[in-house]
């Protein structure tokens, strides 16, 4: 049996990301003069993302597609979430809908 369930594990497919997709990572995304930085972003499924915002105006970080959304952020405020497959990926600012970002989501 032990031999059976060995096979069903199979090849290993993911061997450089192999670190990446067993361990979830945090990114954070700094929101400063009027820019979300690091403007692309590369994650996986299972990380976490924490947008602060260090400005002294209020900004969101809120999908294209309206899909998820932090909210308003005010001056040194955060907001955390977990990456799902599947999620949508381009984000902007509400209040300043010239502030676009995006996560590029590997899917596993
Ligand atoms: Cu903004």
């Amino acid at each position: 049996m032990a031999l059976a369930v060995t096979a069903l594990a199979g090849p290993r497919l993911l061997s450089s990301n192999d670190a990446d997709a067993k361990e979830a990572a945090t990114h954070v995304v700094e929101i400063k003069d009027f820019i979300f930085s690091p403007k692309q972003l590369s994650v996986t499924p299972g990380d976490r993302i924490t947008w602060i915002n260090r400005d002294i105006v209020p900004h969101t970080a809120t999908a294209s597609d309206k899909s998820w959304d932090s909210g308003t952020l005010k001056t040194d405020e955060e907001w955390q979430t977990t990456v799902e497959a599947g999620m949508y990926g381009d984000y902007f600012c509400r209040f300043h809908p010239n502030m676009k970002a995006k996560l590029e989501i590997r899917q596993t």
